[in-house]
Formats: C-alpha cells, sequence, structure tokens
C-alpha cells in the first residue's frame, strides 16, 4: 500500500477510532485525556451507535440502566438520571448526547463518513483508511469500534423488493415518527428486536400480523419508574456496585450462585425459578450453576418458561406455538419484554407459524406463505444482523502482505483476545469475536477493553515502541480456548447468531468468548502484567 493516494487530502493521527457508539465514545475521551491524538470517524450523522439505528417502538435495554451505562467517571454518574428501570431507546441516545457534550467530544468527532477501506502501510506502520466521502485518514493506530451488532439483516425472500407498501428494518428505523394506526402491518422475526416491537406496534395497528420461524425464551422486564428512594440507594453504593459488575462473569450484577440445580428438590427448584423469574430479566439464567451447561437442568427451566407462557397466553394451540423446543433455554440471547406473551390475546394479532414454511414471496400487496396471500400496509423486518463480524468484514482490511482480514476469517473469525488480529499490527477491536462482548453487559466490556488498549497503548509509548502485533501462536492458542470452552456448554446447539447461523453461508464458529468477564479480565490483565504476553512489539 502507497503511503497516501494524491487525489485525497489526508490528516495524520496517533489513533483513529471507527465507530461513535459507546465504545468509540470512550475510546476517544480516554485516548485525548492522555494526549494522544485522534479522531473519530462515523458512519451516521450523529453519535450513538446502536442507540442512533435502532428506533423501532418498544426498543430500550435488558439491562437495568443504572449498569447499562458508563462507570468511568462518578460524578457523571452521579449527576444523570435515569426515569425507568430499563431506560427507553430517546433516553439512552439523549444519555449519550450528554457525555459528548459534557467531555466536549464531537470536536474530533467526522460523521456520515464511512470507513470503506483500512491497509497497512509497511513503509511506516501506520494505517491508511479511506472513507466514501474522498477523505483519507493516517494514524499509527486504527481501533475499530464498529459493533457487534450494527450490521441489519433482511433476509434473502423472493422478491422481497417488490412490497408497494412501507418496508422497515428495526436496526435502520426512520428518525421522523412512524405512524401504524388503522394500518395491517406484519412483523417478520422474534428475537429480542422483534419481542420489544410487537406489544407496541398491536396497540397502534388495526392488525398485526407476526410471522415467527422460532419462538425465543423471554422472561419479562418488570419495568417500572426508578423511584427517588431506589436512585438514592444506587449511587449511595455505586462504585461498589461497578465493582462487582466489573468482577462478576455477566457484567451484571444479579445474584451469582455456586448451586447446582440438583442440590435442590423438584419443590426447591421451582421455588427459586419463581423467585428468580420475579426479579426478572437474565436473573432467571442465573439461577443455578449448570442451567447452560447440563441438558438436564435446562429442560427444568425451559419447561418453567413454558408453562409461564402457558398462564400468559389464552389459547392453548397459540401457546404452544410460542413454547421454544429447538434449542436449549439460555443458549440464544434470552429475550425481555413488556407483554410481549399477553399481546398474543388481543383481537388484533395473529401469530403464523413459519417453522414448516418459509415466506415463499413477497408480493405488491403483502406476502405469500403457505399458499395463503396476505395483504399490508407495512413489514418490519425484524430480522437481525450480520453480528460480530460483519461490520469488519464489509470494510477493506488489509495486513501486512496486503492480507485480507475477510480472506483471513474466511472460515470463522479468528483473534488473540477478541482484540488483535495476527497480521494486522496496530490494529484493536473492541468487544471483538473472541471476547465476552455480547455474553456480557456490554458496558462493562467496552470499558474493560477500551482500558486495556489505552494502557497498551502508554506502554508503547513510555517504552519507545511503535508497534505491536499479536503473534500467531497466541492467537491460535487463545481460539482453541475460545473454541474449549464454548463446547463445554450447550450453546453451540443452537441455531443463533452467536455461531453465524442466521447468515447463509457464514461459517458456524460460535464467536463470543464464553468464559466469563471476571475469567476473561484476570486474563487480559495477566498478558499485560507479563509484559504482553503473545504480543510482538517494536
Ligand atoms: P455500536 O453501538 O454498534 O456502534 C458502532 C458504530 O460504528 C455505529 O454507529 C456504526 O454506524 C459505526 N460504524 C460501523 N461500521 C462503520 C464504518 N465502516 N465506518 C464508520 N462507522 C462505522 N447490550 C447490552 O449489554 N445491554 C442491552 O440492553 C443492549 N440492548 C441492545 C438493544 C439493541 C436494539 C441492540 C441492537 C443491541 C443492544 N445491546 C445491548 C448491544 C449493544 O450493541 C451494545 O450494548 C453497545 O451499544 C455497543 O456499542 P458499540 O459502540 O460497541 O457499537
Ligand atoms: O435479531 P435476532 P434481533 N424468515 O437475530 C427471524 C440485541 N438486542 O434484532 O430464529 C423468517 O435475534 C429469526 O428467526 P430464526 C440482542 O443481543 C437486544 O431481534 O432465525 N424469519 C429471528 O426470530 C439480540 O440477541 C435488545 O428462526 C427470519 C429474528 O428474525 C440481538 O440484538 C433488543 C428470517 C431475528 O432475531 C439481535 O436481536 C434488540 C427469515 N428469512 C436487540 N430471517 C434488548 O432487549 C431471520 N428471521 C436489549
Amino acid at each position: 500500500m502507497h503511503a497516501s493516494d494524491s487525489s485525497y487530502t489526508t490528516s495524520h493521527y496517533d489513533a483513529i477510532i471507527v465507530g461513535a457508539g459507546f465504545s468509540g465514545i470512550y475510546a476517544l475521551h480516554k485516548l485525548r485525556s492522555l494526549g494522544f491524538s485522534v479522531a473519530l470517524l462515523e458512519a451516521a450523522s450523529a453519535p450513538g451507535g446502536t442507540w442512533f439505528w435502532n428506533r423501532y417502538p418498544g426498543a430500550r435495554c435488558d439491562i437495568q440502566s443504572m449498569v447499562y451505562s458508563y462507570s468511568f467517571d462518578d460524578k457523571l454518574q452521579q449527576d444523570w438520571h435515569w426515569s425507568e428501570r430499563y431506560a427507553r431507546q430517546p433516553e439512552i441516545l439523549k444519555y449519550v448526547n450528554h457525555v459528548v457534550n459534557r467531555f466536549d467530544l464531537e470536536r474530533n468527532m467526522q460523521f456520515n463518513t464511512r470507513i470503506e477501506r483500512a491497509h497497512f502501510v509497511e513503509e511506516d506502520s501506520s494505517w491508511l483508511l479511506t472513507a466514501d466521502n474522498a477523505t483519507q485518514y493516517r494514524a499509527r493506530f486504527c481501533i475499530f469500534a464498529t459493533g457487534c451488532l450494527s450490521v441489519p439483516r433482511m433476509p434473502v425472500i423472493n422478491r422481497i423488493d417488490t412490497f408497494s407498501g412501507d418496508v422497515y428494518h428495526t436496526g435502520a428505523w426512520p428518525h421522523d415518527t412512524v405512524d401504524f394506526t388503522d394500518q395491517k402491518v406484519a412483523v417478520i422475526g422474534t428475537g429480542s428486536s422483534g419481542i420489544q416491537s410487537i406489544p407496541m406496534i398491536a396497540k397502534q395497528a388495526k392488525h398485526l400480523t407476526v410471522f415467527q420461524r422460532t419462538p425465543n425464551f423471554s422472561t419479562p422486564a418488570w419495568q417500572s419508574p426508578l423511584t427517588a428512594n431506589e436512585e438514592k440507594q444506587w449511587k449511595e453504593d455505586y462504585s461498589n456496585i461497578r465493582e462487582m459488575a466489573r468482577h462478576s462473569e455477566s457484567g451484571d450484577i444479579y445474584e451469582e450462585t455456586p448451586h447446582s440445580v440438583f442440590n435442590y428438590s423438584a419443590q426447591e427448584q421451582q421455588a427459586e425459578l419463581e423467585r428468580r423469574w420475579g426479579q426478572g430479566a437474565f436473573n432467571l439464567q442465573a439461577a443455578f450453576t449448570d442451567l447452560v451447561t447440563d441438558e438436564k437442568a435446562n429442560k427444568i427451566a425451559a419447561e418453567f418458561v413454558h408453562n409461564k407462557i402457558r398462564q400468559r397466553v389464552d389459547d392453548p394451540e397459540i401457546a404452544e406455538l410460542l413454547c421454544p423446543r429447538n434449542h436449549p433455554f439460555g443458549t440464544k440471547r434470552l429475550c425481555v419484554d413488556t407483554d410481549y406473551y399477553e399481546t398474543f390475546n388481543r383481537d388484533n394479532v395473529t401469530l403464523i407459524d413459519m417453522s414448516k414454511a418459509p415466506i415463499s414471496s413477497i408480493t405488491a400487496q403483502g406476502l405469500n406463505h403457505n399458499n395463503v396471500e396476505y395483504q399490508f400496509d407495512a413489514i418490519v423486518f425484524a430480522t437481525g444482523f450480520d453480528a460480530m463480524t460483519g461490520a469488519l468484514t464489509k470494510i477493506d482490511i488489509r495486513g501486512t502482505d496486503d492480507q485480507s482480514l475477510a480472506d483471513k476469517w474466511a472460515s470463522g473469525p479468528v483473534s488473540y483476545l477478541g482484540l488483535s488480529i495476527s497480521g494486522f499490527p496496530n490494529l484493536f477491536t473492541i468487544t471483538g469475536p473472541g471476547s465476552p462482548s455480547v455474553l456480557t453487559n456490554m458496558m462493562v466490556a467496552i470499558e474493560q477493553h477500551v482500558d486495556w488498549i489505552v494502557d497498551c497503548l502508554c506502554h508503547l509509548r513510555e517504552s519507545n515502541k511503535s508497534v505491536i502485533e499479536a503473534s500467531p501462536e497466541a492467537e491460535s492458542t487463545w481460539v482453541k480456548q475460545v473454541e474449549a470452552v464454548a463446547q463445554t456448554t450447550l450453546y453451540p446447539q443452537a441455531n443463533s447468531w452467536y455461531v453465524g447461523a442466521n447468515i447463509p453461508g457464514k461459517p458456524r464458529v460460535f464467536m463470543p468468548y464464553v468464559g466469563g468477564m471476571a475469567t476473561y479480565r484476570d486474563i487480559c490483565d495477566d498478558v499485560a502484567d507479563m509484559g504482553y504476553r503473545g504480543f510482538n512489539l517494536n
């Protein structure tokens, strides 16, 4: 790669960050405050990442906002007021903008700038990035904060472009208000996005038809306003709570247990599951140590949720259709809902089971499924993302010897710690494949990665080194470790986006590190303490 192309204006930095979600924003703040010259480039017109793009009705977090937020600045967390237990998307976006303004970050951000190429320049060990708007950027270090769930995916369906009504994807929702009043609406997909949006759309639409290929396990959020007293209690103990979250396996603060389900009688098991159900969200998954490692234990939890679904849904046949049976409980991201199952008790909602027959085609008026023609005013695709690798493999990233990252990852992503890739010196990924990322409270994962990367850059600066690269041996050992730990669980059994099963042709590899946040943090700290073991520094 040549140092620059004369048709572009090139700016030079110590570090370039790509992506203005929670990861990129914190990385920018931290690097800049330590004296690095840095620019952040973002495809969108404003910061927010996930919370900029996912504006569908019902979008909110599934980790309590008091912990699904930055912990790096005590004054920030003490000053900010969350109105509800799980904040809605507009409030999270408001928080993002508050952070950007509070730390005066926008002056180092460039919006409407989609990076299309990132090439390593061997002559001087720098990265040259080229955007879609004819700008180029050079930097010693390149940090991809491009997100695990940032490339929305439209399914492959015959004549998908022929619908004459309104088409939406939950992950690229319009900024203008969408009003479904008096409309016949279809939602395709029943993952977390579908499960959050379906109850809201049902309340507005004349009729809602839900097309479900695979039912998912969902637990109630028990959403409520955050009272002044609750907020006070959180804030009085904030630093302890944050520390607990950082050193937990999930990055969240639900009760962890040392007990197997088999330590209890059947009655005690049900009582504990009931208690956890009452706490909401991921508490259920953490009820016993072996729910996602032992098939018999898993069945107890699955059956518990099936019974809850049967209680919540009036029509027994619909209830059975909503009970997940083709994957173990917890092996797809657990969904967290408000009135999801109850929505199917409404007169204006129909559930269509697609498990035996896919949609045969989209038509100008709607769609055809199982020889039935459906007519709609709007179709909502809640069909997910090219997760974990999509945002990176879309970019033409080339390392030493002009090696392409997409080629290197053709059989599945490989990395050292999900942070660094052999053959791609001075390049870092925040929450990359091979790190706990999507299996945790991602705020904790993000802060841990950013802190580690920034410490690493400071170490290089202090030791007069300018190049760091993961060794092929360390990378290969880590990939085997990620795979080995996944195989001790039931996770690989599910056709989830964790294994790339939602994208036809994507290699089936369990991508996140399932060994837990606390264990992973210790490994990363140990690597740094041992002089960046597994990396070559020059
Ligand atoms: P993102 O927020 O995805 O930001 C990445 C940014 O990079 C985007 O703005 C994108 O436009 C930009 N980008 C990508 N490619 C390029 C390019 N080539 N050039 C320029 N810019 C580029 N996690 C939780 O832990 N708890 C939750 O409750 C939770 N809720 C979620 C709800 C939804 C609807 C979704 C989709 C995800 C949720 N997640 C949740 C996961 C969520 O993605 C993370 O928590 C977090 O917001 C990720 O931040 P990020 O900065 O790493 O990535
Ligand atoms: O996407 P998904 P998502 N025909 O991939 C179906 C986070 N998140 O956007 O399972 C018919 O989970 C597909 O069916 P199947 C969270 O990490 C969090 O909902 O492949 N159906 C599935 O039902 C989450 O896990 C929140 O059989 C098709 C659905 O579309 C991740 O983002 C909220 C199809 C896709 O589900 C992704 O969630 C939102 C086809 N051709 C997102 N193709 C919170 O609550 C796909 N489907 C915090």
